[in-house]
Parts: C-alpha cells; structure tokens; sequence
C-alpha cells in the first residue's frame, strides 16, 4: 500500500541542504522502487555523456571531462526511481478500479500505482478504462480529429519533458491538422520571463552559462527560486563560485535551507563537513515585492552615479547598445521610497547596502524562477531586472546576465521545436518550405485560454504529450469540469494521474516510454536530444528495458498518429523509423541547428546561438537593447487577508508527489500545511497547530480549500505559502499576468477561518 497522508508532523526547519540524509533518502527510493540491481543501473547512466539526461530538472551538465561518476542529485534519483519502478498499471488493474474509486485517490496514490503498460479506453459513460489495441486507438483519436468541424476545436498541450524529436513531430502534427493549439506547460512557468527577455534582449532565454556562475560572476543574485530542492545541482555550481570569492544574495520570503547551508554530497568533506554557507545574505522580501525592490535598486544606482558621473554606469555600453535611458532615469527619479519600501517590505537601508555591493561587483547575475514569474506584474519586474543588468553593462560578457532557472528538463527545447501557440512567421515559413504544406498563421490558445475555451464549449479533443493538466492549472474545479466538457481526452503518459480520471466524455491513455528507457524503431536502437536552461543541446539515450512490450515511444505514437490521419504524406514512417530524420528537418527548419546529427553526437553536445551573450546582438525592434519604465506595484491584498503563494515541498516533482515529507522545512507525514509568521498568527488569535480553512479573495468572488494546519513560520509579515497542488483551486482563472498570460498562482489573497474540526 502507498504511505497514507496523516496528521502532518513539524519540526524545526533544516539549517542545511543535502548531506547524508539527502543521499540515503536517494538511495532508499531507488532500492524501494527498481531493486538494487536496476536501480545501480539506472543511476550510473544518468547524466554521463552516453547515458539519459536527468529527466528532472532543466540544470546544465558541467562539460564531459568534469562529470563526477554519480551526476545527480537526491530528486533526479527519485524521478529516476519514480519512472523505473517495478509496479504496474494495467487492464487487470483497471479492471478492478472504477474511474470512481481511482477519482477517490490522491496524487501521490494515483502515480505511486506504477507505471501504465498497455492503451486503455474510457467509452462514454462507462464505469471502467478498458483495453484497447493500438491500432484501434490511434484510428479512434484520429477519427475524433479529422472529424472536427473546425481544427481550432482541438488543443495540444505538451508537458516539458517531452524530447525535442517528439516535441517537432507533434506541433507538426498540429499544424498539419491545421491549428496552433499548442498550449504548454511553460505558459504556467517561464512564459512571463520570455515575454520580458524578447521585449528587452530580443530573445526569450538565458544569457548566463555555467562557467558564469562557477568562474566569472561577482555578484549572483537569486530571487524567487528554491535551489535547493528544485535545482539541487545548481547548489554545487554556487558553492565553486563562494570558494572563489562571489557574493550570494537570496531574495526570498521564506529563508530556504539551500541557502543557509549547503553539504556537497560529491566530495568527501561535504558529506560531513559543516558546508558551504551559500547566500552571504537573504533579503526576507514581501511576495511580489520584487518590482518594488528591482526599481529601488534602479534608483539608487542612479544616485550613486549622478553624484559621482562615470562612476557607476557602463556609458560604452548604453550609449552604443541600449536605447529608453532618458525615460527610464526620469522614471526612477520620480519614485517615492515610502511606496517602495510598503510594497517590498525591505527598507531603504537594506536596498541602498544591496546596491553598494552591486557597484563593488564587477560582474552581476540575477537567476530567478517561479518566485518573480507566477504574479499579475511579472513581465514588468524581469523587464526591470533587465534595466538593472543594464545599467552596469551586465550582458554579453563573462560572468555577468539574466538567468531564468527553467523548470521541466526539455521545456526549453520544446519551445525551440515550434510547441508555442504564437510561433513567428519566419518558423512557420520554414516549416511550408520544408513540408509543402500551408501551416495556419492566426494564433492558438495557452493554458488559460484553452481551459476557458473548454470551459464554454468549444474544444471537442483534447490531447497530451505528458503532464497532468487537470491538476497543474490553477482554478482546479473550473478546469475539471471544462475538462469533462470536451467530447474526447487522450494523454500519452508514464504514470496514471488526476487528468486520466477527470476526462472528457471519452478518454483514451495512450502509455509511453520514459527517458531512461531503451527505445527501439526500425531503424535500430535510437536516443532523443534535448536542450538544457543555458542553451545547451545534447543527447539522450535510455537503457533500461521498458515497462512492458506495449508502450510506445512518444515519437511513434505521434507519428503513428499521423499516418492514420494524413497517410504517410510528410514522410512520418520515416521519421518513426529513424529519428535522425527528424533531426534532418527540425536543421532545416529551425535557426541554430546546422549538423544538428553531427554535433549532437559529440559528447557534451552543441550550444545554440545567443546573441545577446556571444556578441551583444540585440534582436529587438530598434536592434538594441531596451530600457523600459515599470510602475512600482504589488497584488493587492484586502484587510485581513495575507499574500499566499504555492510552492513546491522537496518530495515531488510539480503534480507527481514522491512522499509526504518536506525534510528541509520541518514537515513531515502530511501536504495540508500553510505556513505563516507568528505575528500574523498572533494578531488572528491563531496558534502553531490549529487547523484553518484558506479562502480567496478575488474580484470575481471567493474559493475555499480546507483542513489546513498552521505551520508558525519564519516567512515574511502579511505573507503565507501552501503547497503546489493543493491551493491551485483557490487561484482565480483569470487572475493571470500581464502580457504572458500565466496565472498568478503565487499572488492570491486570503483570509484564514479557524477549520470546523480541529
Ligand atoms: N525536485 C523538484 N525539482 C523541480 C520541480 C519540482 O517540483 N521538484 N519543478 C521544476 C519546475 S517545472 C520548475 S518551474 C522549477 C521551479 O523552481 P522554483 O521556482 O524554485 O519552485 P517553487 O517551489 O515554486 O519556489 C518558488 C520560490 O520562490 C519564492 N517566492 C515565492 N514568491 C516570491 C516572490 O514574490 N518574490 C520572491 N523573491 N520570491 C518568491 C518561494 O519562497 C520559493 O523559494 O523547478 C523544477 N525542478
Ligand atoms: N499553484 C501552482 N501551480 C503551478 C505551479 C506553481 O508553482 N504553483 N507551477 C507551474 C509550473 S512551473 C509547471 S511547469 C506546471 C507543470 O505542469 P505539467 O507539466 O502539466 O505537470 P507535471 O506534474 O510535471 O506532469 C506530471 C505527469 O507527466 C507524466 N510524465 C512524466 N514523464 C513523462 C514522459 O516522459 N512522457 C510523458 N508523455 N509523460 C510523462 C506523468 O504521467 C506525470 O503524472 O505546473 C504549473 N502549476
Ligand atoms: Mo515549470
């Protein structure tokens, strides 16, 4: 049986990160899900150059002569050991579990029950997912498709996992089908950080690469992300830059256990040593006071420069590369530090010694990820980050940039494949020229709007490559029920999650290898590349068997898919039978990938071109690098209510739960905790322990999630976190950022009620 969420235990949180209790819960669940022999197997190959790419996070590899022989981290061993488990889904278990029952589970359950090993079909108003074969699912979801009256009724959302040759294959098949349907994961998670990149830098992606960090930077600045759960490598990358002398400053409402203390588990001396101290120091931010801080920084660095001309900014640099410096000065010269100090939570006094180690530092990187990107103001606070890296000149040369830590490990590379619902003309050109086909110009729909075009009726299939849709987007019920408003849902998925058992009147679950998994075609054995947070593309080969003899591989599903659609008109037989074709098209149709076959296969891979960081090419629309003004603002919160946001525990990965437990806070045995300062506690007559209703308020009305118990915790005044996702049905589904259009799932007002039962 899977462990049971319980009452959730607390104790103090973790004043380090990793160490030996990090390597034995590592290897504890490589031993509890694959065995010993498999699980040594699989982890050996993981991130070596002729191995699988982690398929956790998206952290880069260091170069092949610096890989250690176990590249991985205690999550990417869990992922590893999540995907090569030994259990099984199949028809004999679907047989016995009714969608009733299965809806009864929660997701830690529902994914615990092993991996899916055969297709599977939910008739309309039937009790039970039933057998199918693959032939005869494949031609059902390609009926549903070619039957639609218009292509934009249906909608292809892909999950970041996805490789770079399924990804190609399946926006092709989209296109082909004749819409940009294409919403992704991504729209959740980096989308406001691209949005604000390509309006300033001209290109939606980092700029920073690993040697920046570990070789170069003076100063790295890390807001809004939690490195040591989620990018547990980076740590190892931080502590090289500190014992060369870098400066870390961690921007952060809650003081995170990465930060504090950090024991490398690949030396010897990490493992029992005191650690590394990572963040020199933490600045406790208000949520989504980041705008306010980055302006305030903004304003004192003018100050400092006005008083001493030459002697702060990088005059070279903006007069010959930027353009909005005259705006942008006025802008800050305007500011009223009372406002920035409300919205921020900091003092003056902390940002001015915050700016003053700026100016001392030649070289400034500022990382960030979900923490700046998931409120209504995101795009303005990374557009006003990359005001400040400009400032200093703090682009396009060594140890200096933004970078956007990604999330899932190929949703950068999926993005580069085309898996966008507004892809430039210029890809689109490529792809007629390559294909003879006309690909549809009008834009698709993101998430958001996908769910309210479902909501109202208008999708008819929705299909998947991977994630778990119904439980990653926010405003769960409003999804759920758009969800079973769709006439058919297919998902080709690893494991079973909430988005097989809320689906529409019919449903199909289509099983596929994972990355670590040997994938043979007819072509011989084949590996799938991907593309890494700082542009790095490589290969990836699975090598462990797979879960049965009857999953496919995404590419194969995909393009079978499309053969019983179109027939074999764009060559997919050739595709699947050969993934190197792939390969073949997605060079001549995607800038940045000639001898894509070539390069990739050196170890280590290639690095695509970013011109920004190689040669200070500003792809804008003026050809240079733009300042921008940005309104200091925050997300408003009503009288009594605090600013919630979600975050991730250390035992999961998004919607795939590992466990109950998040060791570095304290917590133990149970996800239904929302965290809050002991004054806010006070000053409610609340205390450590009680349970609490959480209710959001927004302008369209107010949505509850009970039976919380109260975590006393050291975040910042006026602010509390739950878990990622538990608190998605209290996120509006219009409460979304500006121009990205990405829920605002880390700015949502609410009121705690003392819970009915104690
Ligand atoms: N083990 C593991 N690894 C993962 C994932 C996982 O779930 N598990 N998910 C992957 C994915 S898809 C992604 S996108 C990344 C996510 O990586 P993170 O962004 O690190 O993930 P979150 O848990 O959402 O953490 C957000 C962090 O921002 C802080 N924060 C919240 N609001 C604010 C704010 O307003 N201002 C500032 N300055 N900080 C704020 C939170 O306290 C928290 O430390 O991780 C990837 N890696
Ligand atoms: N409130 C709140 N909501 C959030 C966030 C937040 O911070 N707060 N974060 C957002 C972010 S950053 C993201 S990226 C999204 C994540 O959204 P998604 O990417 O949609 O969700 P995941 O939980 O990563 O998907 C897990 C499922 O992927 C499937 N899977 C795993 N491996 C593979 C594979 O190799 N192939 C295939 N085909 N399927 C596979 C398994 O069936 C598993 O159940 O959630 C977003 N939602
Ligand atoms: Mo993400």
């Amino acid at each position: 049986m899977p462990p049971e969420a319980d009452e959730p235990r607390v104790e103090s949180p973790k004043r380090y990160a990793v160490g030996f209790p990090g390597i034995g819960h590592a290897l504890q669940y490589a031993y509890e899900e694959m065995g010993p022999a498999r699980g040594v197997r699989a982890l050996g190959r993981m991130n070596q150059a002729d191995g699988f790419d982690c398929p956790s996070c998206a952290w880069p590899d260091p170069s092949p002569d610096h890989r250690k022989t176990a590249e991985f981290c205690e999550n990417g061993a869990k992922a590893v050991a999540w995907e090569a488990t030994r259990k099984r889904v199949d028809a004999e278990f679907f047989a016995a579990h009714s969608i009733e029952q299965l809806r009864a589970m929660d997701d830690h359950e529902l994914e615990w029950q092993g991996r899916l090993s055969e297709p599977m079909y939910l008739a309309s108003d039937a009790t039970h997912y039933a057998p199918i074969d693959w032939e005869d699912a494949l031609q059902l979801l390609g009926e549903r498709l070619r039957g639609l009256s218009d292509p934009n009724r249906a909608v292809f959302y892909t999950s970041g996992r996805a490789s770079n040759e399924a990804a190609f294959a399946y926006q092709l098949l989209a296109r082909r089908l004749g819409t940009n349907n294409l919403p992704d994961c991504s729209n959740m998670c980096h989308e406001s950080s691209g949005a604000a990149l390509s309006q300033t830098i001209g290109i939606g992606k980092g700029m920073v690469t690993l040697e920046d960090i570990e070789n170069a930077a003076e100063l790295i600045i890390i807001a809004g992300q939690n490195p040591g759960t989620n990018h547990p490598r980076m740590l190892t990358a931080l502590e090289k830059a500190k014992k060369r002398g870098a400066r870390i400053i961690a921007v952060n409402p809650l003081p995170e256990a990465g930060f504090t203390r950090f024991r490398n588990p690949q030396t010897p001396r990490g493992l029992v040593g005191p650690g590394t101290e990572i963040a020199d120091r933490l600045l406790p931010i208000r949520v989504n006071g980041d705008l306010a801080l980055f302006n305030g920084l903004n304003r004192v660095l003018l100050e400092r420069e006005e008083a001493v001309p030459g002697g702060v900014f990088d005059h070279e640099f903006l007069d010959r590369y930027c353009d909005g410096l005259e705006a942008a000065k006025n802008h800050w010269r305007s500011l009223d530090w009372a406002l920035i100090e409300r919205l921020s939570g900091l003092t003056r006094e902390q940002i001015e010694q915050t700016a003053d180690e700026v100016i001392s530092a030649r070289s400034v990187i500022v990382c960030w990820a979900m923490g700046l990107t998931q409120h209504p103001n995101s795009v303005p606070t990374i557009r006003e980050i990359v005001n400040f890296l400009l400032l200093r000149g703090n682009i396009g040369r060594p140890g200096a940039g933004p970078a956007p830590i990604r999330g899932h490990s190929n949703v950068q590379g999926d993005r580069t494949m085309g898996i966008w619902e507004k892809m430039p003309d210029s890809f689109l050109d490529a792809l007629r020229d390559e294909f003879g086909f006309e690909p549809p110009r009008e834009h698709g729909m993101d998430t958001v709007d996908s769910i309210r075009a479902m909501r109202d009726g208008k999708v008819d299939v929705f299909f998947a490559l991977g994630g778990n849709f119904a439980s990653a987007t926010p405003d769960t019920a409003v999804t759920q029920a758009a969800l079973a408003k769709c006439g058919l849902t297919a998902h080709v998925a690893t494991k079973l999650n909430r988005s097989h058992v809320c689906h529409g009147r019919e449903a199909l679950l289509l099983p596929c290898l994972g990355r670590t998994e040997r994938d043979v075609q007819a072509g011989g054995e084949q590996f799938v590349t991907v593309e890494d947070s700082m542009s790095m593309v490589h290969a990836s080969r699975g090598r462990l068997l797979p879960p049965s003899a009857n999953v496919r591989s995404e590419v194969a599903i995909v393009t079978g898919l499309a053969e019983t659609m179109f027939g074999d008109d764009l060559g997919w037989r050739a595709m699947r039978d050969d993934y190197a074709v792939i390969r073949g098209h997605i060079e001549r149709v995607v800038p940045g990938f000639h001898a894509y076959e070539d390069r990739v296969r050196q170890p280590g891979g290639f690095v695509l071109p970013r011109p920004p960081h190689d040669s200070r090419d500003f792809k804008t629309e003026t050809g240079k690098a733009r300042l921008t003004v940005n309104e200091p603002t925050a997300t408003e919160v009503p009288d009594g209510c605090l600013l919630l946001q979600s975050v991730r525990s250390h035992d999961q990965f998004n919607t795939t739960v590992y466990g109950y437990d998040d060791r570095y806070r304290g917590i133990h045995g149970g996800r239904r905790v929302v965290f809050v300062n002991p004054f806010d506690l006070r000053s409610r007559g609340l205390a450590d322990g009680e349970k609490v209703d959480l209710i959001s308020v927004w302008k369209d009305g107010e949505r509850r999630a009970d039976g919380f118990r109260v975590v006393s915790y050291p975040t910042t005044k006026g602010c509390a976190a739950a878990y990622f996702p538990e608190v998605n049905v209290l996120v509006p589904l219009d409460s979304v950022a500006e121009t990205s259009n990405t829920p605002a799932s880390k700015s949502v007002a609410v009121r705690l009620e003392r819970s009915a039962q104690q």
